[in-house]
Formats: C-alpha cells, structure tokens, sequence
C-alpha cells in the first residue's frame, strides 16, 4: 500500500461506504477521514446535484476538502424505482419488498448508480459518476456489505451476489469504486489550489 500523501473527508453516516472508498482510496495514496453527521440533501432526481448541494454544503461548514455520495439502485422492469429514493425504500419495504415487487417477473436487469462529489473552500463541487450494471437475483444470498448488496448480482461476477463477495472483490464491480477511481485520478493530477471556474463534472 503506497503511503498516504493526501487526505480527504467522506461525509456519510453509512459505515460500509466508509470502508468500500477507504480500501479504494488507499489504493491512490488516499487517506479517508470519516465525517459521520447527518448531509443536507435536496429532493432531484439527479444523483449529481444531490451529491454537490451535500458536499458543498458541508464544505462550507466545516472549511476542509470532502466528498459525499448519492448512491441508488434502477430496475429496468420498474422504470428505475427505486432509484434516488433507495435509501427510503430500503427502510419502508427492504430487500424482500423489492424481491416482491419483482416476483414472475423475467426482466430482473437493474445497475447501480454512484455519483460523489467533491468540495472544498472556494470551489464549486465537481461530480463523477459510477455505474455498474448486472441483475437481482431470485432470492436473497449472502451475509457482506449493506443495503441491496443482498440481491444485486453484478455483471461479470459469475452468479454471485454483491453480499457473497468480500469488500475487495465486490470494489472490483462496483458503482462506488468507479466513481472513486474516477475522482482519485483526477485529484491525483490536480494542482492546488483548484481553479473553481473550469467545469470538470465527468459522466459515464
Ligand atoms: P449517506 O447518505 O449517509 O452516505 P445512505 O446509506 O443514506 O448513507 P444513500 O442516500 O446514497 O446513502 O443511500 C442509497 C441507498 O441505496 C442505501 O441506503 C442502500 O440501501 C442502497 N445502496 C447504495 N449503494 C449500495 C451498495 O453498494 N450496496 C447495496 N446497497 C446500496
């Protein structure tokens, strides 16, 4: 592991996302300090702008470098539900709910969707997004990671779901880790201070 020549905070109360972006981060030289309160979140359906309004919101706050995450779950057969709103049908219905939702039904294609932003003092938030695509599965299987990793099943990862995976490998598929990749190189080859005015926002 290279040793650590710069930090950043991740503002998240969720602690598996904490771990999946250290394990990634680390990889580039990345120290992640957690910054576990509650992030200001506004209702879109942009996992982008909700990500930015959160960063920058807590950036200003607290006047340090960090990055926060909206992260979701699209079923195709379900016009994308739950979408921005996983975290909420998470809660409500849960991971038997949505296996209910989608009983008989053949269609089972669904991606995970990833957007972090990143902030500091005096820059405007810069988004980078992560997808990864693969399937739910029939039931649910496995005991890792948190929220839907029970029932997604990841292309390319043979049947196995995201739960039956270890953190290291499931960061080989996932959204999160594409979307950290992405920030890490260009945080990497950034010199500072940033230059606020360029618009760098990256999409798949
Ligand atoms: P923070 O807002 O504090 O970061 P959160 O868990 O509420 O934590 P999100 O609003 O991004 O984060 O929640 C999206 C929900 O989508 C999350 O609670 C999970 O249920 C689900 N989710 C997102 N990424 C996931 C992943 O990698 N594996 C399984 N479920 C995931």
């Amino acid at each position: 592991m290279p040793p650590h020549e710069a930090e950043v905070f991740f503002l998240t109360k969720n602690f598996g996302k904490f771990k999946e972006a250290s394990a990634v981060l680390s990889r580039f030289g990345i120290r992640v300090l957690r910054m576990s309160e509650d992030r200001v979140e506004i209702q879109s359906d942009d996992l982008c702008e909700i990500s930015k309004f959160s960063s920058l919101e807590a950036s200003k706050a607290h006047g340090v470098p960090l990055i926060a995450e909206d992260a979701g779950l699209f079923v195709y057969s379900l016009r994308g539900f739950p979408g921005p709103y996983s975290s909420y049908a998470f809660r409500t219905i849960g991971v038997r709910g949505l296996l209910k939702l989608l009983e008989g039904v053949v269609d089972r294609r669904a991606e995970f969707k990833s957007a972090v932003s990143f902030c500091a003092p005096g820059l405007d938030p810069l988004c980078f997004l992560g997808i990864a695509r693969g399937r739910i599965s029939e039931e649910a299987r496995g005991s890792q990671g948190f929220g839907f990793d029970p029932i997604f099943i990841p292309d390319g990862g043979g049947e196995r779901t995201f739960a039956e995976m270890g953190l290291e490998e499931k960061n080989k598929y996932s959204h999160r880790a594409k979307a950290l990749e992405k920030f890490a190189r260009w945080f990497k080859g950034e010199k500072w201070p940033l230059n606020s005015d360029a618009d760098r926002s990256e999409a798949e």
